[in-house]
């Protein structure tokens, strides 16, 4: 059966993923931080779905950890189908003159050096067995800046140009690259953006219906299930009440 490899697996988007593969019989890699969740999510996925999991505990941003800990699985694992390169994060809203330095150390690390660092292990086994995909999470926020989105909203256009710049790479592999652009969807992305003020999280999405991370999944394993001639390079989904990174219509 084909593998499965979802970073950030432990919360939203990430987690959805690895339910919905497992549910459709792919082995898993999931990844993340938070080994308790890791360790839940590969418990449930095997019992209910009987696929193999392998979960991996680190942080993209830590290039050695990265390097060490994937070039170190199981030769047979290596035969990685699906890159999902999702773990991310957004990290306080204010104009460039109120950033927080640390913030942005932590977005750029993250969203864009730690989708690098883990493509970088991957692209090489895809390469050799000349076939794959690597589904990458954008944003809205790629494609339009809103007001004290500034470093998020960049990293994410990073993973745009990256994403581009991957399919000149890997065409003559025919590896897939898709690149997968949300806008906003109700997961724990904001909780984390407001550290933990669960109150100004939750004003976020009042007065629309936001995307949910089962909308994403569904999306992410749409594009990865189509016939092997066919690759959506470049995809941008809203809830109905949103109508770019900026506008929206709410009640
Ligand atoms: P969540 O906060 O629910 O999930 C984020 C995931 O990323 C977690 O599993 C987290 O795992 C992981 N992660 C964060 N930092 C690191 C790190 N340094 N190392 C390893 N894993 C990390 O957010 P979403 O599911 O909403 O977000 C997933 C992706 O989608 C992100 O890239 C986000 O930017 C993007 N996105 C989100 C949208 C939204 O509105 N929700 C819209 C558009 C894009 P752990 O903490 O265990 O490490
Ligand atoms: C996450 C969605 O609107 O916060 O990328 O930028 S938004």
């Amino acid at each position: 059966m084909a593998i499965v490899l979802v970073t950030g697996a432990t919360s939203g988007f990430g987690e959805a993923c690895a339910k919905k593969f497992a549910a459709n019989g792919y082995d898993l890699i999931i990844t993340g931080r938070r080994q308790e969740r890791l360790t839940a999510l590969q418990q449930q996925l095997q019992q209910e779905h009987h696929i193999a999991v392998l979960p991996l505990c680190f942080d993209v941003r830590d290039a050695q950890a990265v390097n060490e800990i994937l070039n170190n699985i199981p030769d047979n694992w290596k035969a990685i189908d699906i890159l999902v390169n999702n773990a991310g994060l957004a990290l306080g809203m204010s104009s460039i003159e109120d950033g927080d330095l640390s913030d942005w150390d932590t977005m750029i690390d993250t969203n864009v050096k730690g989708l690098l660092y883990v493509s970088r292990v991957v692209m090489p086994w895809m390469k050799q067995a000349r076939k794959g995909h690597i589904i990458n999470l954008g944003s809205t926020a790629a494609k339009q800046v809103y007001a004290k989105g500034h470093v998020y909203c960049a990293t994410k256009a990073a993973v745009d140009a990256i994403s581009q710049g991957m399919r000149i790479d890997l065409l003559p592999y025919r590896v897939k690259v898709t690149a997968i652009h949300p806008g906003a969807a109700e997961t724990e992305f904001s909780e984390v953006r407001f550290k933990g003020d669960k109150d100004k999280a939750e004003s976020i999405y009042k007065g629309f219906t936001p995307l949910s991370a089962q909308d994403v999944a569904d999306t992410i394993y749409y594009c990865a299930t189509l016939p092997p001639h066919v690759c959506i390079n470049d995809l941008v989904i809203t809830c109905l009440q949103q109508a770019n990174a900026y506008y929206f219509d709410k009640e």
